[in-house]
């Protein structure tokens, strides 16, 4: 008795378990439009100036082939400010670039370089 019990718990929570999961299956697929996920581009630039409170930094940077950009100095948004806190100018970095709406690039990482 104790020993056909044994087998029968196991076997009774794997089942318990296994049906919800196989029924939850469907929410979780990600979709193919590629809208779930966030397409991230890198960059390489030189840090002209850096205006913390506007949460703004100015670099030149290299070509970003992921966009089809040339090389251009240019003002760039970030994510958060929290990212410019010890930035400088002259300073290269390398850094991501996310489309946080059509045609619109923010940083989202930025790190310096040497
Ligand atoms: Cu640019």
């Amino acid at each position: 008795m104790k020993r056909t019990a044994s087998i029968f718990i196991p076997l009774a929570l794997l089942l318990l378990t296994a049906l919800p999961a196989a029924a939850d299956d469907k929410p979780v697929i990600v979709p193919m439009d590629g809208k779930a996920v966030t397409e991230s581009h890198q960059g390489i630039g030189k840090i002209n100036s850096v205006d913390v409170k506007a949460g703004k930094i100015n670099l030149s940077h290299g070509p970003i082939a992921s966009l089809g950009w040339m090389g251009m100095t240019m003002d760039f948004d970030v994510q958060d400010k929290v990212l410019l806190a010890n930035l400088k100018k002259g300073q290269k970095v390398a850094f991501t670039l996310i489309e946080v709406r059509k045609g619109k690039y923010v940083i989202s990482e930025i790190t310096v370089v040497k």
